[in-house]
């Protein structure tokens, strides 16, 4: 991993993938890229950054043959409860901008790293400790695209060697961007707002568990994958991970150690708590932790308690913006 290219690195991972890389490999090492524009912080950190649409093949290309890319991280992709509303969108994208990039990558023989989601598995999955290996039946669009993304990657290695390599993520939780449009958004919407005005309302029932994890865990997954040693990867696309499972009252019931008179109601979103119920309530990574060495570093209250010290700051000290 020498020279790398990020797609959507604006978005939540991407914003802090960024910086992550760009300490471990050199800044003149990573390129970031996303749909939208650049912001003033990426700038001033020195970064390099290209304007790209995943659907864009040929720019796609230019950049990679323009700073000899031999690694693309492609982040760029349409979340579950934004495809729900515009399934087209998410199968063009997530599809039709993993197909470029994996088109590319074998042509300039780069490595690709794919995220997968918690979203590739559907409501005949086993619920606990959801196997590595297991029925995928999912019923949304999103799934659907992951499920499609993750055989793809698998091709693309068997046949024709592309270094493939992804990870299940779970709902992520940081406090630097926030989530466009899943379903496990509440689980940072809530920290905004118990810090701001010290209540929130949340859409999912109060009992949904879902896989979490904390931003700097989902960053040394990352990276650890792509270091990993290519002999011991027998589940190259994707890896089961997770550090935290709760739902949102456990969630609430912990932030409330740091602001006893928070108060959480609720209003549920028929169509999100339908993908939250169609998800695994906490999955098995042991496939993980054997072939790559996974380990998480915060679990539920680690987290928490980082969460809103960081916050704070982010929120009314202005470090951190
Ligand atoms: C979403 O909620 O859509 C994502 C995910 C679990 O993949 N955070």
């Amino acid at each position: 991993m020498k020279r790398i290219l990020i797609t959507g690195a604006l978005g939540q991972i991407g914003s802090e993938l960024d910086s992550f890389l760009r300490k471990r490999y050199g800044n003149e090492n990573v390129i970031s890229s996303d749909i939208k524009s650049v912001t003033k912080e990426m700038i001033s950190q020195g970064g390099t950054f290209e304007h790209i649409d995943c659907l864009d093949a040929q720019r796609i290309y230019s950049v990679i043959k323009k700073y000899k890319i031999d690694t693309v991280f492609h982040l760029a992709a349409v979340l579950s409860a934004i495809g729900e509303k515009n399934p087209q969108l998410a199968w063009k994208v997530n599809i039709n901008g993993l197909y470029n990039v994996l088109e590319i990558a074998r042509e300039y023989k780069c490595a690709v790293f794919t995220p997968s989601s918690i979203a590739a598995f559907g409501p005949s999955t086993p619920k606990d400790n959801t196997p590595q290996e297991t029925t995928q039946r999912p019923n949304t669009i999103y799934g659907l695209t992951k499920v499609t993304g993750e055989l793809l990657c698998d091709y693309y290695y068997t046949k024709y060697g592309v270094d493939t390599r992804g990870v299940r993520f779970p709902g992520i939780i940081s406090h630097i961007a926030l989530p466009g449009g899943g379903t496990t958004d509440y689980a940072v919407e809530i920290f905004y707002e118990g810090l701001k005005n010290k209540k929130y309302t949340c859409f999912l029932n109060k009992d949904t568990y879902l896989d979490m994890m904390y931003m700097p865990d989902a960053l040394k997954a990352t990276v650890n994958l792509m270091e990993a040693d290519p002999s011991r990867l027998k589940h190259r696309n994707a890896y089961n991970v997770t550090a935290e499972s709760f739902n949102p009252e456990q969630l609430a019931d912990e932030i409330k150690k740091y602001i006893p008179d928070f108060e959480m109601n609720y209003n549920v979103d028929p169509m999100r708590q339908a993908i939250a119920d169609s998800w695994p309530n906490r999955l098995d990574d042991s496939a993980a932790r054997e072939e790559w060495g996974w380990s998480p570093d915060y679990n539920m209250e680690g987290m928490t308690k980082d969460m809103i010290e960081k916050l704070k700051l982010k929120l009314f000290t202005n470090v951190n913006n």
